[in-house]
């Protein structure tokens, strides 16, 4: 066979095992994966270096407002831009519906916002608004055209759909084979210490932290699962940032829910002793859930290398440290007036390939199945996340020995800072490919703006998942079938 590029002499990375090879792609496709492949119009020799799927980023917030109206610093250009530079080939940012909007006009907006993809992408959809019209007709034409995830809030007034919206959405989800993702926070118990620290004047950044008890995660989380096993759908947590969170998930997948889980690397790298630092610089690593503690960042890598996660997702949301982001409410406003979010589109693969790779935490095998083959497994990218024959040709090539410092600059976004300034990396990608077309190559962008294309995606593989069926709801038990 003619191919278009050959990879030759790299050691090929899969989930599952790493051998050294060649890759022959031809019209966008990997077309064979062998010992040795000769021919080629392009030959790319990848010897001393890793070759893998490239990375997918499963949780990023791009050309998106947020519920106080605040529109993130990237938009689909930068945004993927930066995120091949961090060794993605594809992405799956966020449409978000607020209140009042319906799903096929959010959906319409997001497609006139991707069209400026220099890799392909998808969208989980945000639900904030499920009336009778959602659930019976808008989301069937969303999962009819292939967006099969969306997120729901437990958290914040503007958002939070309440134990009994997210019931509907999660049966809705359930039988249309969607994926629903959750940002699990205690409403409640945030309002409360809002409140307490307000009376007492405690407004500066660091309180953010104190805000967003441990607990309030450990709690929704709890009550998230339980609402999914109600009506046996899956469930994907988003951004899990404490050890009491990540113990419920674990257990829960050990009896069998059809439960998923994401950490990101600010929970693994940073903590909330970040948000002590001089001034208002704290506001930079204002998210939530909130950084945690040291103790946290151990247990945290602990489930990354034994396998609670899937994944481990930027939840890259760029909100500049100015008027603009961060201060849009003024450049002393409180802790819950200030941007909600931190950057690290381009920095997820490499800090966990340096620190978990490198360091021994996690094998070659793991980093590519957090990369990349989980996401696509868990999110329907058929054709996504896999070195195998017939999969699109979405390949990085990693040179695993560079050391890199990181910078603001070399982040390649629209952002004016890095919550990950100053860190020393071992191993960086030098190639990423979308559909067999370099977009990124030792430094330099090669892709044109528009270039990524809008991927549909199939139901989650649920496979190995047996589920839960709650007594009350057991066709064998003779009730609950017409309620099913
Ligand atoms: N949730 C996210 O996933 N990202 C930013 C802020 C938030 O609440
Ligand atoms: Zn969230
Ligand atoms: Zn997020």
């Amino acid at each position: 066979m003619q191919f278009d590029t050959v990879i030759h002499d790299g050691l090929v990375a899969t989930a599952s095992e790493t051998w050294k090879g060649d890759i022959g792609i031809k019209d966008g496709r990997i077309a064979a994966v062998a010992e040795h492949l000769s021919g080629g119009d392009r030959r790319i020799d990848a010897g001393g270096r890793i070759v893998m799927p490239g990375g997918i980023e499963a949780h990023a917030h791009i050309a998106q407002e947020s519920s106080s109206g605040v529109m993130s610093a990237d938009d689909y250009l930068s945004g993927s831009i930066s995120a091949a530079y961090g060794g993605n080939s594809s992405f799956i940012p966020f449409a978000a519906q607020h209140r009042g909007q319906s799903v096929d006009e959010v959906i319409a907006t997001y497609d006139a916002r991707g069209a400026r993809s220099v890799i392909d992408y998808s969208y989980h959809l945000i639900i904030s608004d499920p009336t009778q019209e959602v659930l019976e007709d808008q989301l069937p034409r969303a999962f009819a055209r292939g967006i099969t995830s969306f997120k729901v809030f437990m958290t914040y007034d503007l958002m939070n759909l309440g134990d009994g919206g997210m019931l509907d959405i999660l049966t809705v989800a359930r039988q249309h084979g969607a994926i629903t993702m959750v940002h699990a926070e205690n409403n409640d118990m945030v309002k409360w210490m809002n409140k307490r620290l307000a009376e007492k004047g405690l407004t500066a950044p660091r309180y953010h932290a104190i805000s967003r008890p441990e607990l309030a995660e450990q709690e929704a989380i709890n009550r998230a699962i339980q609402l999914a096993k109600l009506v046996d759908a899956p469930l994907f947590i988003v951004h899990v940032s404490t050890e009491g969170g990540a113990e419920i998930v674990r257990r829960e997948k050990f009896n069998g829910a059809k439960l998923y889980a994401e950490t990101c690397p600010q929970y693994l790298a940073l903590t909330r002793a970040d948000l002590d630092r001089p001034g208002m610089e704290g506001a930079k690593y204002i998210c939530s859930p909130p950084l945690r503690d040291g103790a946290t960042q151990n247990a945290l890598w602990h489930h990354v290398a034994q396998g609670t996660f899937e994944s481990v997702s930027s939840d890259h949301a760029p909100y500049r440290y100015d008027t603009t982001g961060k201060f849009l409410n003024g450049e002393n406003a409180p802790y819950p007036k200030i941007a909600n979010g931190m950057p690290g589109i381009a920095t997820r693969l490499p800090y966990l390939f340096s620190e978990g790779v490198v360091k021994g935490r996690i094998t070659l095998e793991q980093f590519v199945a957090l990369s990349s083959t989980n996401a696509a497994k868990v999110f329907g990218c058929a054709n996504k996340g896999r070195i195998a024959p017939g999969m699109d040709a979405d390949i990085a090539i990693w040179n695993p020995e560079n050391r890199v410092t990181v910078t603001a600059a070399d982040q390649h976004d629209n952002m004016d800072y890095t919550p990950f300034e100053g860190m020393e990396l071992t191993g960086t990608p030098e190639i990423i490919m979308t559909r067999g077309a370099t977009i990124v190559e030792h430094g330099a962008l090669k892709a044109k703006e528009g270039q990524g294309q809008f991927f549909a995606r199939q139901p989650a593989d649920l496979r190995g998942k047996p589920g839960y069926i709650a007594k009350e709801l057991d066709p064998a038990q003779n009730f609950g079938a017409e309620l099913r």
